[in-house]
């Protein structure tokens, strides 16, 4: 149930800053219908994503995590973004420059709503790259890269060759053990130095160092205000947690 006395005083805190800066997880993407990664529908061929997104599982058998990857692209191309994406692209359409949305999602659905002023912390799932020169090869509108042969789906995906270098490309996300795209932490920080409130939404801030925006938001006395469907790791560290859907939440945050 939503505690309709901590709503209001949450959307006084934004009616009232100056900048919002806003950290998204997969759980704003769930009403989208794409699956959380520590929640339902987390697995994939019996295996956990922890077990497929990492550098280690790539070399032993690159193939396999495509197939994973090239199933992700279908899935989200299928999504549209939800009433909390949407909240959040009409909040920038009236109000420019006034929020800035850090995501740890790859799925794009901030920007497919509208949003603009976007800093994506963990790539892109629709930009594959190339593991020798880097050269990003955008996906966005081309249809995923099926099976070799169609009439058999549970083969896995032929392997993409760079243009540039003819090495093989990788899903153009980050991994664990893996830097963060050049300057996304320090914009990221920048955008909450120069916040009055920092809203995050559907994350279970276990994930280093995204989670560490958070405190870093706290210790700087920017009022922090989470929106999930549960209690996370992050209640303790921040002012005021509005349990409920994003879809639910984010619409009534913003429409004042
Ligand atoms: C709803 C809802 C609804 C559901 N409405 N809410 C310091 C301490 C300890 C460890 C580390 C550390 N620093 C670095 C590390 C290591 C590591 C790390 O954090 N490990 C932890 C697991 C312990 N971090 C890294 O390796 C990072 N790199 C790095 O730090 O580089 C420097 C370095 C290099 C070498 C050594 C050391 C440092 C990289 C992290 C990359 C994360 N990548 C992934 C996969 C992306 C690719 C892909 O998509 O395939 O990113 S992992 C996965 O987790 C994905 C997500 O972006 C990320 C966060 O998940 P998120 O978004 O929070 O989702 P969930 O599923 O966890 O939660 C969903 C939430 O929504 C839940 O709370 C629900 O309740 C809620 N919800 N429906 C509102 N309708
Ligand atoms: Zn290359």
């Amino acid at each position: 149930m939503i505690n309709l006395a901590e709503l209001e005083t949450a959307q006084g805190w934004i009616a009232a800053a100056n900048h919002l800066t806003v950290l998204t997880g997969a759980g704003i993407s769930a009403e989208s219908g794409v699956p959380t990664f520590r929640g339902e529908g987390g697995l994939w061929r019996n295996q956990g994503f922890m077990e497929l997104a990492n550098a280690r599982a790539f070399q032993r058998d690159p193939q396999a995590v495509w197939a994973w990857y090239r199933w992700r692209q279908d899935m989200v191309r299928a999504c549209e973004p939800n009433a909390a994406h949407i909240a959040l692209a009409e909040f920038e359409h009236r109000q420019p420059g006034r929020i800035t949305v850090v995501t740890q999602n790859v799925d794009r659905l901030h920007q497919r709503a509208g949003s603009r002023s976007t800093i994506e912390l963990h790539g892109d799932l629709f930009a594959d790259r190339c593991i020798g020169c880097g050269l990003v090869h955008p996906c966005h509108d081309s249809p995923a890269t099926g099976p070799a042969d169609p009439s058999n789906p549970d083969q896995d995906p032929p392997l993409l060759h760079c243009r540039a270098c003819n090495l093989v490309l990788r899903p153009g996300v980050v991994w664990f053990g893996e830097s963060l795209p050049a300057d996304a932490m320090q914009m990221a920080r920048n955008a909450i130095s120069s916040s009055d409130v920092l809203l995050v939404i559907g994350t279970s801030g276990v994930v280093m160092p995204a989670a560490s925006l958070v405190t870093f938001a706290s210790r700087s006395n920017i009022k922090c205000v989470t929106v999930n469907t549960e209690s996370t790791n992050l209640d303790g560290t921040v002012d005021l947690e509005l349990i409920g859907p994003a879809g639910l939440i984010v619409p009534a945050l913003l429409s004042v």
